[in-house]
C-alpha cells in the first residue's frame, strides 16, 4: 500500500470554524417554538428503532485468517490478526457482493419496524463503500464497481426510511492519520462532504473511532458545525467528540442498556450475536424474545435501539438475523403504538415488565403474565379512564380498580402475547406516579406532598392547579405515601390544608400502620386558604420502609378537606 497501489487521497483546504453550543439546549417547553435541536431530533425520538449495518472488506475473511479463527469482533480482524496494510489490501479484489440487493435490505428493515438505517461508509480499516474522489481504496477498486451507498440511499429515499452514515475517524489504512494528522483531517472532512452532498438528505452522521489521541472535543465541535453547514438538520452522535453528554445530539451506550435513562437523548447499539462484522463461526444469536425485551426496556427508559446486522461478503444478511427481524416486525406491527414516539415512565420498577408513555396513556408491557389474572400497577396515582389490550382492535374495556397494592386490572387468564402483551391505560389528565420512597430531610423531618400521594377511591384526586388533594367527598377514599423511616422516634404530625366554613368538622386519622392519631378539620376560610395545623404526636417504630396514610372517619358535610401536605417533625423530648 505504501504508495504504489492506492494513491493517497489529496485533501483540500477547508476551514469552517463555527462555535456550537457545547451543551444541548433544554428541550422546548410547552407553547414555545421547538429549539433547533428539538426540531431536528423530532423524527429520531419518534423512530425509536433502527438498523445498524457493519459491512466491508472484513466480511471476506469473516473471522478467519490463514485458516485460523480470530477472536473478537469481525470488523477488527485487521487489528486482531495483525494483518499488515498491504496484505489486508489483497481483500479488495475478493470483495464482490453480487447478491447485494438494496431493495431487499431496506424492505427487511421496514418490515422489522425499523425507521432508520446506519451503514458503515468507512470503518476503521479505511475502506470506503462509496465511490470517493479522495481515494482509490474504495468500492470502485473491487470487481463490484457499484456505489453501495448510492444504491442504499436511493432505496431508502424511495421507501421513506432515513439513511444514515457511520464513519470512523480512526483510519488504520491512511498513513497520514498517524504521520500527518492535519492532512488526514482534510481528507476526513472532504470525504464527509462527499457523504453529505452526494446521497440526498442524511438522517444521522454516526461517528466512531474518536478515541484516537489526535482527536479532541474541539475538533468534534468543529466537525459537527462543518456537517451542519452542509445539512443543517443533520443529527450527530456524541462520538463526533469524545462521547461526552455535551458532544453531539445523543449518547451512544454500546452493547449495554443503562440501568435508568440518561436524562438526555441516547441510543443503545447492539449486535444480534457477538460481532458487528460478519463472522462465519459466531452463532451466538440472541433470541427474538430477548431482542424485543431489550427494545422495550430501552424505550421505557427514553432511548433508541440501533440493532446490528453484519452482511456476508456476497451481500446477504445472515438468515438468523432475517428471522429475528421478521419476528420483531410482526410484534411491532401489532404493538408499535407502544414504542414509536413514546417516552419513558417514572415507575422505579415494575415486577412484571416495563411501561412506555404518551400523553394521557400508559403502555404496560407485560413480560410476566399474572397467574391470577390481576395485573397490579403500584404507585399509579392517575385516575384510569379505560384499560384495554393494545392488540385488541375492539379495545374491549378491562375492569380496573384501586386497592392498597395499587391499580388492579383484570386481564385474560392467559397472556395473549407470550413475549410482551401490551395493556393500555388511558388516564385523566397528566400521568401521576408516586415518587420513589421519600427519605428524611436534613432536620430529620419528612414531607409528604399531595403530588406524591397515592390516592385510593373514586373521588379524591390531585388537583395540580391548587397543588392539593381535593374532591375528597367520599369518606371511604384515602391517601398514602410510601417512605423510608430512617429511625424510630416520636413525631409531631402537621397537616397543611384548606376547608371552607360550613364543611369543617370532619374527623380523620393519620399515621403509620397502627400508630395513628385522630384529628378534626377546622375551617380555614375557603377551599384555597391553606393553613398548617399540628394534629398531635405519634411514635413510630423503625427504621425501614413505611406507609403513611390519612383516612376520613365519617362522611363529610361536603368534602373532608383540601390536603396540600403532611409533615412528620421530630418531637422535642
Ligand atoms: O470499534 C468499533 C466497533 O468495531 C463497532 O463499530 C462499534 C459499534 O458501535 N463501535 C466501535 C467500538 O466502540
Amino acid at each position: 500500500m505504501r504508495g504504489q497501489r492506492f494513491n493517497r487521497a489529496v485533501g483540500w483546504a477547508m476551514a469552517v470554524v463555527v462555535s456550537l453550543a457545547s451543551a444541548p439546549p433544554a428541550r422546548a417547553e410547552e407553547n414555545k417554538p421547538p429549539s433547533p435541536r428539538d426540531r431536528r431530533m423530532a423524527w429520531w425520538r419518534e423512530a425509536r428503532f433502527g438498523m445498524f449495518i457493519h459491512w466491508g472488506l472484513y466480511a471476506v475473511p469473516a473471522g478467519v485468517w490463514k485458516g485460523k479463527k480470530i477472536n473478537g469482533i469481525g470488523e477488527w480482524i485487521m487489528d486482531r490478526a495483525k494483518i499488515p496494510v498491504d496484505e489486508y489490501e489483497t481483500l479488495v479484489p475478493k470483495f464482490n457482493p453480487v447478491r447485494f440487493d438494496a431493495k431487499k435490505w431496506v424492505s427487511l428493515a421496514k418490515k422489522a419496524g425499523m425507521k432508520y438505517i446506519v451503514l458503515t461508509s468507512k470503518h476503521h480499516d479505511g475502506f470506503c463503500l462509496w465511490d470517493s474522489k479522495l481515494t482509490d481504496y474504495d468500492i470502485m477498486a473491487t470487481p463490484f464497481k457499484r456505489d453501495i451507498l448510492k444504491e442504499l440511499a436511493d432505496e431508502c429515499h424511495r421507501q421513506k426510511i432515513r439513511i444514515c452514515w457511520y464513519h470512523s475517524i480512526m483510519d488504520w489504512h491512511h498513513p497520514d492519520q498517524k504521520a500527518n494528522f492535519p492532512k488526514y483531517h482534510e481528507v476526513l472532512k472532504g470525504q464527509i462532504r462527499e457523504l453529505l452532498t452526494g446521497y440526498g438528505t442524511i438522517g444521522v452522521m454516526w461517528f466512531d473511532g474518536e478515541w484516537i489521541k489526535q482527536w479532541d472535543r474541539e475538533k468534534g465541535r468543529q466537525l459537527a458545525a462543518f456537517c451542519r453547514s452542509i445539512q443543517p438538520e443533520l443529527v450527530i452522535n456524541n462520538r463526533v467528540g469524545k462521547r461526552h453528554r455535551a458532544d453531539g445530539d445523543f449518547g451512544t451506550p454500546e452493547q449495554r442498556i443503562p440501568a435508568k435513562g440518561l436524562g438526555y437523548d441516547w441510543e443503545t447499539c447492539m449486535t444480534m450475536n457477538g460481532t458487528w462484522g460478519f463472522k462465519t463461526h459466531d452463532h451466538n444469536w440472541k433470541p427474538t424474545k430477548d431482542l424485543l425485551h431489550k427494545l422495550v426496556d430501552i424505550v421505557s427508559k427514553g432511548g433508541n435501539f440501533l440493532l446490528n446486522v453484519g452482511p456476508t461478503a456476497e451481500g446477504l444478511i445472515p438468515e438468523p438475523s432475517v428471522q429475528r427481524l421478521r419476528e420483531m416486525g410482526t410484534w411491532l406491527a401489532a404493538n408499535g403504538e407502544s414504542v414509536y414516539g413514546t417516552g419513558p415512565s417514572a415507575f422505579q420498577r415494575l415486577p412484571w415488565g416495563r411501561c412506555t408513555t404518551k400523553p394521557g396513556k400508559l403502555y404496560l408491557h407485560v413480560f410476566n403474565w399474572p397467574a391470577d389474572g390481576k395485573l397490579i400497577v403500584p404507585g399509579l396515582r392517575s385516575e384510569v379512564k379505560k384499560a384495554y389490550l393494545l392488540a385488541d382492535g375492539k379495545r374491549t374495556a378491562l375492569p380496573t380498580r384501586r386497592t392498597d397494592a395499587g391499580t388492579v386490572i383484570d386481564v385474560p387468564a392467559a397472556a395473549p402475547d407470550a413475549i410482551d402483551t401490551v395493556v393500555v391505560l388511558e388516564v385523566a389528565g397528566t400521568i401521576e406516579i408516586a415518587a420513589a420512597l421519600t427519605g428524611p430531610r436534613a432536620d430529620g423531618s419528612y414531607a409528604f406532598a399531595a403530588a406524591a400521594a397515592e390516592t385510593h377511591g373514586g373521588t379524591i384526586r390531585f388537583e395540580s392547579d391548587k397543588n392539593t388533594l381535593g374532591f375528597w367527598t367520599n369518606a371511604k377514599d384515602w391517601a398514602r405515601w410510601d417512605f423510608k423511616l430512617a429511625k424510630a422516634g416520636a413525631f409531631e404530625v402537621r397537616l397543611t390544608y384548606a376547608c371552607e366554613a360550613g364543611s369543617d368538622g370532619s374527623t380523620f386519622t393519620v399515621g403509620v400502620g397502627k400508630d395513628l392519631i385522630e384529628g378534626k378539620v377546622e375551617a380555614t376560610g375557603s377551599w384555597t386558604k391553606f393553613t398548617t395545623k399540628t394534629v398531635g404526636t405519634i411514635r413510630l417504630a423503625g427504621p425501614g420502609p413505611a406507609k403513611l396514610s390519612v383516612r376520613a372517619k365519617a362522611k363529610p358535610k361536603l368534602a373532608v378537606m383540601n390536603l396540600r401536605s403532611i409533615e412528620l417533625v421530630p418531637a422535642k423530648d
